[in-house]
């Protein structure tokens, strides 16, 4: 079935954002894998998280002015925390000195601003306790853990639940963000066979009939493909199937989530070359934003978004 894509193959600029209480430890989501955590030395992020600066309308009327038409947001990274109100587990927004479902402002900020809204959602998460230790997880160097068995049907079983309340509960769904598979052989193969991707992938489109799907449920292309921190050239997307949007996805500086030490940013021509570029060729960018734990963009980033809006105004056609 022709999924209907125009509105987002014209919308060609959209806000990634990556926000959780990595953002506390400021330098990477991946920080509680990297640096193998366990779940008490990661707990602190979650018992302090606290955005007092949280305005989502900021958020939006700053991605507005940079020429950005839609969204994709967290709802949860691969740590397992959630920015909404989850009946179906205690690792939430709402369970943290924050105590608001993070999530429902930011869309209603992002649709009163006229963005189009997709939901990223990990698949693989490192706080349930019956999603197996692979080669990611925090606690692959500990026997103990590595000891105890684990049941990955009853997580698919809670990954379904939890897609099933963001489809549900949040209004219209533009896009779904799915993150990530990796299929293979043994322990560390995580493919549509344990995400029992086709049946989710069934419900997401019977909840959403419009709703367009990434390519990262191992169930091939999706309705759009996401090749991610590489700058497609024309030989490369020769590659890709044909009439299949593709969606470059890029950070500011390497990092996803917050990470305050990181000088690598790239710079606002940088930037507007890689716009130009990825549209050139069709497709659409999708540019992250961190925000940190106390709930804003960051200066260097404001500068960015704004020095894309700066070059976009007298260069947009309506
Ligand atoms: C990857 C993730 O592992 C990164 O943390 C990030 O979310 C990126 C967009 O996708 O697969």
């Amino acid at each position: 079935m022709d999924r209907p894509t125009e509105w987002f193959e014209q919308a060609r600029f959209g806000l990634f954002i990556h926000w959780g209480i990595y953002a506390g430890a400021a330098r990477h989501e991946w920080v509680r894998s990297r640096e193998r955590m366990t779940e008490d030395q990661y707990r602190p992020y979650f018992d302090h998280f606290e955005p007092d600066l949280y305005d989502p309308e900021a958020w939006a009327d700053q991605a507005w002015r940079a020429g950005m038409r839609y969204v994709v947001i967290t709802t949860k990274h691969h740590d397992g925390f959630c920015l909404w109100d989850s009946a179906l587990t205690g690792y939430t927004a709402t369970h943290t000195p924050h105590g608001r479902d993070l999530l429902r402002p930011m869309l209603d900020a992002f649709r009163e601003r006229g963005l189009r809204i997709g939901l990223y959602h990990s698949l693989l998460d490192w706080h349930h306790p019956e999603y197996p230790i692979d080669l990611h997880h925090p606690q692959r160097d500990d026997p103990a853990a590595r000891a105890r068995p684990r049941d990955v049907a009853r997580y698919a079983d809670y990954l379904h639940g939890q897609v099933r309340e963001l489809m549900t509960g949040y209004g219209r769904i533009d896009l779904a963000w799915f993150d990530f598979s990796f299929p293979g052989q043994g322990e560390n193969a995580k493919g549509a066979p344990q995400w029992r991707s086709d049946q989710l992938l069934a419900m997401v489109r019977e909840l959403q009939p419009d709703i367009l799907v990434n390519n990262r449920l191992d169930l091939g292309t999706g309705d759009f493909l996401t090749p991610e921190q590489i700058q497609p050239d024309a030989a490369t997307v020769a590659q890709f199937p044909p009439g299949v949007p593709w969606e470059a996805c890029q950070t500011l500086n390497g990092s996803w989530g917050y990470d305050r030490d990181n000088l690598d940013w790239k710079s606002p021509e940088l930037l507007i070359r890689m716009l130009v570029d990825t549209v050139s060729l069709g497709g659409n960018l999708l540019l992250n934003v961190g925000p940190n734990a106390r709930g804003e963009f960051e200066p260097r980033a404001r500068e960015r978004l704004r020095a894309i809006g700066d070059w976009m105004r007298p260069h947009e056609r309506s």
